[in-house]
């Protein structure tokens, strides 16, 4: 798989790099890195990543803007469905190459290199760096380490294996960075983000079946003055609370008139809960957007009784 996507990276003198809309840090860094790693190759091609970027991740590194381009390669990175791609106008490229670690959705791409096991892309561009001849230096790697402790929430879910530690442990041998920097990049933020947090734990409802959700409205973020793609990343704050099993955000985001749902969860799969509002991701960390709070209130109770049959089904098991 390396060779053959390495091959055709070789052979396009015009590569675009896009991921999924919604950016996030994994998304970010998979595309930044393998632009600036085949820059750093191949200095005469013309390389770009592409999509619209948020102000929240300026500190990771700045995106492209869409030329026009002819003949060209397109990769999509940490992107499982078409119609999930930014920006990238499929008719323009000659070829295109999937590069992702989210359970399979759809094949549009000649090559599509899923690693569904994988903690994050960033670690298959790192385990890709490694394997093939493409350059790295300091810079990229720190982008992989934000991406890959991103999309693993510091290494705290399965996803992260004695791969994920291993191929860490070469890209700092190889291309040291200072940790410490790198956090500062991915965590440091204002207090009033850290005030909403404090508003989402007061607020939370719990269910008898352990299931936590908080609506946070238009009013609310303009009073914390916090937008609402940052409201809905703060659900990866509220794990491990004792009380919870799983917890939803359900943020109101006025100027694309949706409802913005985020779903965690450390007991049941949760998938395909979002998969049936037309949402989806991954087995326990799911997203959807939805019209209305009451459509959102529909899948909190689809979720309160997905967390009924679990309960059930482990005290079952507990009897046996
Ligand atoms: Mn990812």
């Amino acid at each position: 798989m390396y060779n053959a996507i390495y091959e055709e990276i070789k052979k396009y003198d015009t590569i675009v790099i896009a991921r999924h809309i919604g950016v996030d840090p994994d998304a970010l860094a998979s595309q930044l890195a393998l632009r600036d790693a085949i820059r750093l190759s191949f200095p005469n091609k013309k390389v770009y990543a592409i999509g619209s970027g948020s102000n929240k991740f300026n500190h990771i590194g700045r995106l492209d803007k869409m030329e026009k381009v002819e003949h060209a390669l397109l990769i999509v990175t940490d992107t499982p469905d078409k119609r999930r791609v930014d920006a990238a106008i499929f008719s323009q490229f000659s070829y295109m190459i999937k590069i992702d670690h989210h359970p399979f959705v759809e094949k549009f791409c000649d090559i599509e290199w899923i690693e569904d096991e994988a903690s994050s892309t960033c670690e298959m561009i790192i385990d890709f760096i490694l394997n093939t001849p493409l350059e790295c230096n300091s810079e990229i790697a720190e982008l992989l380490y934000m991406g890959l402790v991103s999309d693993s929430n510091r290494f705290l879910f399965n996803s992260c294996t004695a791969k994920t530690f291993s191929l860490v442990s070469s890209l700092l041998n190889h291309y040291p960075f200072k940790l410490n920097e790198a956090y500062q990049k991915l965590y440091l933020r204002p207090l009033n983000e850290v005030r909403l947090e404090g508003y989402i734990a007061l607020h939370m409802v719990v269910t008898k079946n352990a299931l936590g959700y908080v609506k946070i409205t238009d009013e609310i973020l303009h009073e914390f003055e916090v937008d609402s793609a940052a409201a809905g990343n703060m659900v990866n704050n509220f794990n491990f609370i004792q009380e919870v099993l799983v917890w939803v955000t359900i943020t109101e985001d006025i100027k694309n008139e949706q409802i913005r749902v985020s779903i965690r969860s450390r007991g049941p799969e949760i998938k395909d809960v979002a998969e049936k509002y037309h949402g989806g991701g991954h087995k326990f960390a799911s997203g959807v957007k939805l019209k209305t709070f009451d459509e959102a209130m529909e899948l909190i109770h689809d979720l309160d009784v997905l967390l009924t049959q679990y309960h059930e089904k482990k005290n079952e098991e507990e009897f046996l």
